[in-house]
């Protein structure tokens, strides 16, 4: 079951250091905050939510730009027994008219600059509460909560009630002994933290892996791979999609010298292709870990931190998760065959947010999770994942859905159909392509396909290219073959 929010919470505290006054988060503008600085910080933030006097279980929907307040605000929703449902900062109106009028959330926390549409989509949503939160310390949240105590209790809540869509506290204390972080005593870990904030991969793994340890933390406000290498020397443990260590791969001053005090690089959220993985044994002397997980389950895998570390797998089942490759009938396949991965642990979640139809057909009838990923278990227990039997697009570590763009594309004037497919792509690891079927005696330009998308949807979102066909493959079924578009337009992309 997923530990409540204010329990969780109690966790992290638990392991801050005793002195209260050295560094807990570090930024790249210099400034520092101290671990008093931290809980001053959230139990001001969590008085003031609570002095809302929101309903028992409110949602509290947070789009802002990455800043340690946003990090505060994270803590405190905790504190304060609310749920977090945080945003993603590149969606626009549609997206997150879609989030609010679903989570229904009590107080939503923007930018500034969004404020308008904003609170106007919020309102009309039932939000009672708008406020705003700028990466600079601005915004109404902080003058509001500027008036609140410092002191806080911590709410008391069910273990079971939710707290953040998603998480145990359960799963970082096993990652915690798996990739062997080092408690202050021993010296410490320093994690140079470069992901965002509004996933599982920079909210839980990167945050409570360091707070559960009582480590500091470098707090990059975006990944830019320069800043990666002046911090290495004073950190010992990094986290990223494999696009970050591409991209710190083109950098010259990646050296074995610059990574010489590193103790971990640790890889995740999308496949990391074997090129990189070697590349980056023989610039900087360090094997990445690779690991899997999925905001569903939080982590599932990772390959061990002492053992051989091998490249191309995502290691094995973490202690208390049971992993098992089945067939299309769900009988299980022998070793080294290859099916879809189902899962089973406690660090699995409750269900989708009232989606109880879609929670029950995840899951099997003995309990076990469909992660929607195919793959392959070896002898010694390395687990491999092949492809995805879900159709969706993992671009730099974000999630691409084809039916939303499909259904977009398809809703544009002068088309009769599209498919839009994953393609490998050196930067990104795999980016959409859009292939567009016009009505008869119609013209389509491809590019206003795509600059019609780029005003409506999170540009990541976005295919890279865009090509317009006469048709689209069909098998006896009647079923587009998207395996055939993948092939067919696997090298245009590489631009
Ligand atoms: C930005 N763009 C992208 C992506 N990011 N396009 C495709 N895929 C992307 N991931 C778009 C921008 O909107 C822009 O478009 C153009 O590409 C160039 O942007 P660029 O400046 O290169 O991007 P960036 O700002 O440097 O961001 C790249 C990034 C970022 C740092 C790799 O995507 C990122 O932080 N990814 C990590 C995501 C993550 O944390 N995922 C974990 C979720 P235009 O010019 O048109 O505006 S998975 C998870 O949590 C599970 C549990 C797990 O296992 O970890
Ligand atoms: P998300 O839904 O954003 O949590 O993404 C979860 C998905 O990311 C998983 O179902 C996998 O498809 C993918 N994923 C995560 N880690 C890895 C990895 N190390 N290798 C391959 N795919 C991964």
């Amino acid at each position: 079951m997923p530990a409540a929010s204010a329990n969780l919470y109690h966790h992290l505290r638990q392991a801050f250091p005793a002195d209260l006054e050295t560094c807990a988060v570090e930024t790249d503008a210099g400034q520092l905050y101290s671990w008093r600085d931290l809980e001053r910080g959230t139990a001001m933030l969590a008085n003031f939510l609570q002095s809302l006097e929101l309903p028992e279980g409110s949602r509290i929907a947070v789009q802002v730009d990455k800043s340690v307040e946003a990090l505060m605000l994270y803590l405190a929703i905790l504190r304060a027994g609310y749920v977090f449902l945080p945003l993603n900062t590149a969606y626009q109106s549609a997206e997150m008219e879609y989030f609010i009028g679903n989570a229904e959330p009590a107080v939503v926390v923007c930018s500034t600059a969004n404020f308008g549409w904003v609170s106007t989509l919020a309102f009309q949503a039932g939000t009672r509460w708008v406020f705003t939160l700028n990466d600079d310390r601005t915004g109404s949240l902080l003058e509001r909560a500027a008036h609140a105590s410092d002191q806080h209790e911590v709410a008391v809540k069910q273990a079971d009630d939710v707290a953040v869509i998603i998480y145990t506290s359960g799963n970082a204390r096993v990652l915690k002994d798996y990739w062997a972080w080092r408690s202050p005593a021993e010296g410490g870990d320093v994690l140079i933290h470069a992901l965002p904030i509004f996933h599982v991969h920079g909210l839980f793994v990167a945050i409570h892996g360091a707070l559960i340890n009582g480590s500091k933390m470098i707090w990059l406000a975006r990944f830019e791979p320069k800043t990666v290498l002046r911090y290495l020397p004073q950190a010992s443990v990094f986290m990223g999609v494999p696009t970050l260590y591409v991209r710190l791969l083109n950098e010259p001053g990646l050296t074995q010298e610059v990574t010489r005090h590193m103790r971990l690089f640790i890889s995740g959220s999308a496949p990391l292709l074997m090129d990189t993985f070697k590349a980056w044994q023989r610039r900087t002397g360090h094997t990445i870990l690779e690991r899997y997980g999925m905001s569903e389950t939080i982590m599932l895998t990772s390959n061990p931190y002492l053992g051989e570390r091998q490249g191309g797998t995502v290691g094995l089942p973490l202690p208390g998760v049971s992993l098992r490759v089945v067939d299309g009938q769900g009988a299980a396949v022998p070793g080294g065959e290859i099916g879809d991965i189902q899962v089973k642990g406690p660090n699995v979640f409750a269900g989708y947010w009232r989606m109880p139809e879609k929670t029950a057909e995840e899951f099997t009838l003995d309990g076990f999770f469909k992660t929607g990923d195919v793959g392959k278990i070896d002898a010694q227990g390395y687990v491999t994942i092949v492809g995805r039997s879900k159709d969706l697009i993992i671009s730099g570590g974000y999630n691409v859905y084809p039916a939303e763009l499909e259904s977009f594309i398809n809703d544009l004037p002068g088309v009769q159909e599209s498919a839009v497919v994953g393609v490998p792509h050196p930067d990104f690891g795999e980016v959409g392509v859009a292939l567009v079927v016009p009505r008869q005696g119609v013209q389509l330009d491809a590019k206003h396909i795509l600059d019609q998308l780029k005003a409506t949807l999170a540009h990541y979102k976005v295919p890279k290219q865009c090509h317009v066909l006469a048709d689209l493959p069909r098998n006896t079924m009647g079923k587009v073959q998207k395996n055939l578009l993948r092939q067919q337009f696997a090298c245009s992309s590489n631009s």
